[in-house]
């Protein structure tokens, strides 16, 4: 029997207006100031978007050492443990916590454990006149409710940001869980832009004319005006941690 490999093959896509990034092209880059870790930058504005997603695996000995300038940066454990200094306070971060820095802020994540993975979502702010800029945040995902999307109850929402009740913020992160079978009412076509990672289970995502199927570990980026629909499907519920700009004059015109 011939076992060689076909090398060539690949379920990644990247196109004008989307791209699915499922890691198997994945190849690292050195950033300045972040030690012992592996970063892959699967979103950024090369392919045409107006945010940054990264992902991050943290050695034991890993270290990121930085401060946001332009960017206010969402950090998101996605396994693995670590410690996060900013506004001269120590935290111990797990599974499903999350750091919101603002703009100015400076930052060491230390003392992983070995392979831990964070995910990140890096905006330019939009200050907005008469707001102050906002407050770091550190949360668990476990302290947000999850509440239901479109009146469907097998549809749920977690904000994790609160850019609902408070203009200063102009990007939102939520978590999307689709029980099995479950599906986006409509095809949205919409001005805001997405990056998203999946968290759990699988199925399969419309984007413009085009059908993918999606599973945990895999990240979209969607530009304004991408057609998009997911219908969940498996045994298990699907879940994605997602990205969007909100809260600004929509043209400047
Ligand atoms: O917030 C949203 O626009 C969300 N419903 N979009 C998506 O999940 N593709
Ligand atoms: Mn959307």
């Amino acid at each position: 029997m011939n076992k060689i490999k076909l090398t060539a093959l690949s379920h990644t896509y990247v196109e004008r207006d989307h791209a699915v990034i499922t890691g198997d092209g994945f190849v690292n880059s050195a950033v300045p100031g972040w030690s012992n870790c592996e970063v892959n930058v699967v979103i950024n504005e090369a392919m045409g978007a107006k945010f940054c997603q990264l992902l991050i695996t943290m050695e034991k000995t890993g270290k990121l050492v930085g401060r946001t300038e332009k960017s206010q940066i969402f950090f998101y454990v996605m396994e693995g443990t670590c410690t996060i200094k900013t506004d001269g306070k120590k935290t111990k971060l797990k599974k499903g916590s999350y750091v919101y820095l603002p703009i100015g802020k400076e930052y060491v994540f230390d003392k992983p454990k070995a392979n831990t993975k964070i995910l990140t979502f890096h905006k330019v702010y939009e200050h907005l006149d008469g707001q102050a800029i906002p407050q770091t945040i550190i949360a668990h995902e476990s302290e947000k409710e999850q509440n239901i999307y479109c009146d469907d109850p097998d549809l749920l929402m977690q904000n994790l940001l609160p850019d609902q009740a408070d203009m200063s913020f102009d990007m939102a992160v939520n978590i999307f869980t689709y029980m099995p079978g479950a599906n986006l009412p409509f095809v949205e076509t919409h001005i805001m832009e997405h990056g998203l990672i999946y968290l759990a289970g699988q199925g399969i995502y419309r984007l413009a004319d085009k059908w993918y199927p999606i599973k945990k570990g895999d990240s979209i980026w969607m530009a304004p005006y991408c057609p998009q629909w997911f219908g969940a499907l498996g045994k298990e519920p699907a879940t994605y941690i997602y990205y969007k700009n909100v809260n600004r004059f929509p043209t400047v015109v």
